[in-house]
């Protein structure tokens, strides 16, 4: 099916502006690593910390909402038909929204008056314009998140009684997480941080702004995943010439992601004073029900796979894996993706264990954690999706020599990230502090294990700086130069269609409202237990 060149235009805008996000963030990324190593100085006075918050906001922030929305707005247009005008002109009011955001709060991020890293936390302050470009950045977000509604509500209008198409479903659900979750940081900037960096108030409490940035927070690890997801579930059963195993099934841990996405904020806090252990508890416990939607889908994958390769003949119980397409980089990148993800969340369920993540919080254990989760499952995916979604969009075809370099290009980011993340795991576990330039610690001999951890990740960062080098090179190849042709969007069939159980899947009403209701239960009485018991509030303080 040809894609609507209005439509594919719109997506390809989002995809530029998150390729042009990887570049210099990765850039940034390769600096920090080279500072920590203890061998490199940056120039002209620039601190660390501006770096780091260039990496963070860049590649956490920016390349990742960008990416997102422009593959959704290209699945939706793909499995719920063209976009009406009306929603493509919101649409395009909601990229450049986002993108005057994101060009804001890069420039005061740039120019060292917002070094407050990508979580901004209190009483750290950054010039206003940081915030600003910040609330731009959601606003946009949010129109684009309301352009999809409505381009589904047409839908159900125009299909009666038929359950909505599974990729639009899954955006949908992606959107409605982000924008019940986006209420969190921006009750903090609009209320909180933004008054507070204007001189209209002197004080903030800290507490209630890191809890509802963690509110908003956690589930924005959910909003990165889940359109990996999408394309474990629906693109990659066609790339391999399979079938998706249960249509329902993955309906089913998407709503569960809406639901118990949010109300685990404070594991992110669990090291906090102010909050009472009852609270942690139930959270951690909710945490650890999150965990199932993914364990449904690591089950779904194997299942698929296996499926696929003994349709194939294969035999034995890991025969199937000789049938899959390792040559093919639009199944290999995500495929890499997913064995990392195996790893990386026994990780994240280590850090949600309360006592153990006192071993390591504030380290550099956790920056490994989210090395693996975002940089590694979600980026690898991305990029898997980049090799046949812009092709597709800008009307070209992926050449085999092309393809090679994808396929290079997955095995230089995976030797870069087990240098870089696993030397984080380690040294983390010898106490090795997260979000901290070079130091020695006045010698001290603790410190001094750290260091050759610290070379070991710049060597993997310029590994990885080696692999986005090729990474940009493909996009661009593939968006401008690459032969002109049609590129499939591939969406899989179900094995088993189950229309009825999928058209009860969009209930809408229920669903937002027992996210709400889960909301409620986690976060009343722990957030007013912080309002009525605030300490004074802290003045603001730039420590860079
Ligand atoms: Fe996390 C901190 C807990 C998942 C990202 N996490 C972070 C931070 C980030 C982040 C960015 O409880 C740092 C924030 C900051 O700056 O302070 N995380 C978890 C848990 C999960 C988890 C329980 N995190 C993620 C994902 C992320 C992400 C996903 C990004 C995309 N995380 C934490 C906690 C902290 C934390 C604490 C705070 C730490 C602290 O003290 O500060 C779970 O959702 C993980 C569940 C996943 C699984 C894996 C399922 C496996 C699958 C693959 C199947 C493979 C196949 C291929 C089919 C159980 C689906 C197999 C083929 C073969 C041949 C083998
Ligand atoms: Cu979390």
């Amino acid at each position: 099916m040809k894609v609507d060149r209005r439509d594919a235009k719109l997506a390809l805008a989002h995809i530029y502006v998150a390729f042009t996000a990887l570049a210099l963030g990765g850039l940034a990324g390769l600096l920090q690593t080279l500072v920590r190593s203890g061998k490199f100085n940056l120039p002209a006075g620039i601190s660390y910390y501006t770096i780091l918050t260039t990496h963070g906001t860049l590649l956490g922030l920016v390349l990742t909402t960008f990416f997102i929305i422009g593959f959704q707005f290209a699945a939706i247009s793909r499995t719920a038909g063209t976009l009406s005008d009306r929603v493509r002109f919101w649409a395009w009011v909601g990229f450049w929204t986002m993108t005057i955001g994101t060009s804001t709060t890069v420039f005061y991020i740039l120019t060292g008056q917002a070094s407050v890293l990508y979580t901004f936390y209190a009483p750290l302050q950054a010039h206003a314009g940081f915030y600003i470009g910040l609330t731009l950045l959601v606003v946009g977000s949010w129109i684009s998140g309301f352009a999809t509604f409505a381009h589904y509500a047409r839908w159900k209008k125009q299909h009666p009684g038929q359950a909505s198409p599974l990729l639009t479903f899954m955006s949908v659900t992606n959107m409605v997480l982000w924008l019940v979750s986006t209420l969190g940081v921006a009750a903090t900037v609009l209320f909180q941080l933004l008054p507070w960096s204007l001189g209209i108030v002197d004080k903030v409490d800290v507490l209630v702004s890191r809890t509802l940035f963690w509110y908003f927070g956690h589930p924005l690890v959910y909003f990165w995943l889940l359109p990996a997801y999408m394309v474990w579930y629906v693109a990659i059963p066609k790339i391999i010439g399979g079938k998706i195993f249960s249509d329902s099934l993955a309906r089913l841990a998407f709503i569960l992601f809406l639901f118990l996405s949010i109300p685990v904020g404070f594991h992110h806090q669990l090291l906090e004073p102010g909050i009472k252990p009852f609270w942690k508890f139930i959270q951690v416990f909710l945490t650890l029900m999150v965990v199932v939607p993914s364990l449904m889908t690591a089950f779904a994958m194997f299942a698929t796979f296996e499926a696929y390769g003994r349709s194939k003949g294969a035999t034995g119980l890991f025969g199937w894996l000789r049938k899959l397409p390792w040559g093919d980089a639009r199944f290999f990148a995500p495929f890499i993706g997913m064995v990392f993800f195996i790893p990386a969340g026994a990780g994240g369920i280590i850090n949600a264990s309360h006592q153990m993540n006192q071993v390591v919080h504030n380290t550099i254990w956790v920056t490994g954690h989210f090395h693996l989760t975002v940089a590694t499952t979600v980026v690898l995916t991305f990029f898997g999706a980049a090799y046949w979604l812009i092709p597709h969009l800008s009307g070209r075809v992926m050449t085999k020599a092309m393809n090679r370099l994808a396929i290079i290009q997955t095995v230089v980011w995976t030797i870069g990230m087990l240098f870089m993340s696993g030397s984080m795991h380690f040294a983390g576990l010898l106490g090795a502090p997260r979000r901290s330039a070079f130091s020695t610690y006045g010698n001290s001999p603790q410190a001094l294990e750290w260091i050759p951890y610290q070379i070991a990740q710049a060597v993997g960062g310029t590994i990885l700086f080696i692999g986005i080098i090729l990474v940009l090179v493909i996009v661009v190849n593939l968006a401008f130069f690459a032969p002109k042709g049609e590129t499939e969007f591939p969406v899989a069939e179900a094995a088993e269609p189950q229309e009825r159980v999928a058209l009860a899947m969009d209930n809408w009403k229920l669903w937002i409202g027992i996210t709400v209701a889960l909301i409620l239960i986690a976060y009343t009485i722990p957030f007013v237990d912080m309002i009525q018991n605030a300490p004074p509030g802290s003045k603001g303080y730039k420590l860079w």
